[in-house]
């Protein structure tokens, strides 16, 4: 169960911050109203959020998930992958240093927190344009020091493994067809996402509740069938700066 999140405000610079996406201009007053009612979300399900101010220069930088993993025994701070967000985990390091010890990930190795799935304490680490190998190998030897094991897993396109592949319960993956027949899960069930509804394989599995970007029926027809409760979160502003559901929080 998780008892805590920390979460950052988007802010005003938002729209500044990197996108592939070409869904049009966001806007900062109704990223706010998702952002609010999604920490409202975690609140409810009963953890204790702590919700950091907007970072000005560092347009990013409420994709909080990115610069940090925090795991039971250890955090760890990342390199975020991209230039102009190097520079957003330092920042973040005194707060999540209230919760746990912890160890950085070092150039040259790069980290973005949106490759790293947690299945228990089992991570799946993407080697993607964000996360290199470095990073992905030092990563992973610093979860097996506190008792993890790992796999390294290359992510061909997209911006990060948790953009295609996210857990949802049990022994059971929602996945992109990228991901369908990968070698890395073939342990584990999966739920198979339609082409058309791949932004929706951002699910977040908390405390036994899935929060999913709403405006997916066939996604959510198919999450439904595991039996969990599932809230449905406008995501359309995070959406058009590539950002999804996992991004907003570090949960722990
Ligand atoms: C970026 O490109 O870094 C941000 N605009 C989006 C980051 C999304 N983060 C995530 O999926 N964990």
């Amino acid at each position: 169960m998780f008892t805590h999140a920390i979460t950052r405000r988007p802010g005003p610079d938002f729209a500044d911050g990197l996108t592939t996406a070409t869904l049009g201009t966001p806007d900062h007053a109704l990223i706010g109203d998702q952002h609010r009612t999604y920490v409202k979300t975690l609140q409810t399900l009963g953890l204790e959020v702590v919700e950091l101010a907007a970072l000005p220069g560092y347009p990013d930088a409420y994709f909080v998930e990115d610069v940090a993993l925090i795991t039971p025994h250890v955090a760890i701070i990342t390199n975020p992958g991209a230039a102009p967000r190097k520079g957003e985990q330092t920042t973040i390091e005194p707060v999540i240093e209230q919760f746990r010890d912890v160890v950085r990930i070092t150039e040259p190795g790069t980290v973005d927190g949106g490759d790293v799935l947690m299945v228990g304490s089992h991570f799946f680490i993407g080697v993607s344009e964000r996360t290199n190998q470095s990073g992905c190998e030092q990563l992973g030897q610093i979860l097996k020091r506190y008792g993890n094991s790992w796999t390294a897993v290359p992510v061909e396109s997209g911006l990060h493994l948790k953009s295609a592949v996210n857990h949802v319960g049990g022994t059971t993956l929602l996945v992109t067809e990228q991901f369908a027949d990968h070698g890395a899960f073939r342990r584990y069930e999966k739920i198979l996402l339609d082409v058309d509804e791949e932004y929706a394989g951002n699910t977040l599995l908390i405390n036994d509740h899935l929060l999913t970007p709403s405006g997916f029926p066939r996604t959510k027809a198919k999450l439904e069938r595991l039996g969990l409760p599932i809230i449905e979160l406008e995501m359309s502003e995070a959406r058009k700066m590539d950002g999804g559901l996992t991004c907003f929080s570090l949960r722990f």
